[in-house]
């Protein structure tokens, strides 16, 4: 990960060597060294379109928080940030929020997503951030580690944390009722300690999910279920578009892999500007 671009050279979550400055009263310091990152979660710079911002470093488990609606998580913008969490190599956990807002049929469709993901090995947990009885799972995956909150504006990443570390009070915004988005309440990334061992790191809503660094012929290899079929494609170069006896098409055709994860896969592939904010 060293000499990587990105807009801050240091991130939340970064271990530090720093002097406290002398003689003043705010406990300011220098910092000379950043020790060698054990991961990073980043994203594309909205600006400069070459560049990453580093939302974090060296955490143990990112929890990606989606929710079904208010706001709406879609199953593209999931998938872009499970291809940019296999690439730097971080667990990533699905927390399914809000449920105690869904109707039955939105509880159904919630059903059909964690399907998806489970069946391709990833920990789904459903909660609702206003309810500690309903975080208890989350609970016992935070304890002692290093953590992250991600996910869009609005999804309930503050409230979390409020509830899970009641002293902490920070700031939440309802969902503008005039967008269905939340506010970008919290405007950048602070790591907060937990009382029952480990800590949190609270992140501000991402809009998009812009892939970096990744070449087109990469791409499968960090979507998991395309990955360990790829070996039996034809040709070794296959990207699973439209080329013979591609054992991932294959798969796709028998309902296998899930048509929502072959549709991400090709978005991706033909990624554009365009494309990367949504
Ligand atoms: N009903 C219900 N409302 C929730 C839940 N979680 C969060 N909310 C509400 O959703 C709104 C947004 O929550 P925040 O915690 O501010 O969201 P955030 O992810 O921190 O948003 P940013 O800081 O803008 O990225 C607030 O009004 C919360 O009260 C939930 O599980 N159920
Ligand atoms: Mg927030
Ligand atoms: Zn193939």
């Amino acid at each position: 990960m060293d000499g990587i671009r990105s807009t801050n050279p240091v991130a939340v979550g970064d271990w530090v060597h720093f002097e406290l400055e002398a003689q003043t009263d705010d406990l300011s310091g220098i910092i000379h060294n950043i020790e060698k990152r054990k991961n990073v979660i980043v994203r594309k710079s909205v600006n400069l379109s070459k560049q990453q911002h580093i939302i974090a470093a060296n955490i143990d488990t990112v929890f990606l928080l989606i929710t079904l609606n208010n706001p709406v998580t879609s199953t593209v913008f999931i998938d872009r940030f499970l291809v940019s969490t296999e690439a730097f190599d971080v667990n990533t956990v699905l927390v399914f929020n809000k449920i105690d807002t869904y109707d039955t049929q939105e509880l159904v469709a919630l059903e059909e997503l964690i399907a998806v993901y489970e069946k391709i090995g990833y920990t789904c947990l459903k909660l609702s951030a206003k309810e500690l009885s309903s975080c208890q799972e989350l609970i016992a995956l935070m304890k002692n580690k290093t953590t992250s909150f991600s996910g869009h504006s609005g999804v309930g990443k503050s409230t979390l944390v409020n509830t899970i570390e009641p002293g902490l009070r920070l700031k939440t915004s309802e969902i503008s009722t005039q967008h269905l988005q939340g506010q970008h309440t919290t405007t950048f990334a602070q790591m907060h300690d937990l009382s029952f061992g480990g800590s949190i790191v609270d992140t501000p809503g991402i809009r998009g999910f812009g892939l970096v660094d990744i070449e087109k012929e990469e791409i499968s290899s960090f979507f998991r279920e395309f990955f360990e079929l790829k070996a039996e494609c034809k040709f070794n170069n296959c990207l699973h578009v439209d080329e013979p006896k591609c054992a991932v098409l294959e798969a796709y055709a028998s309902g296998e892999i899930a048509m929502s994860r072959y549709k991400s896969y090709l978005q991706i592939l033909n990624d554009d500007e365009a494309l990367n904010y949504r």
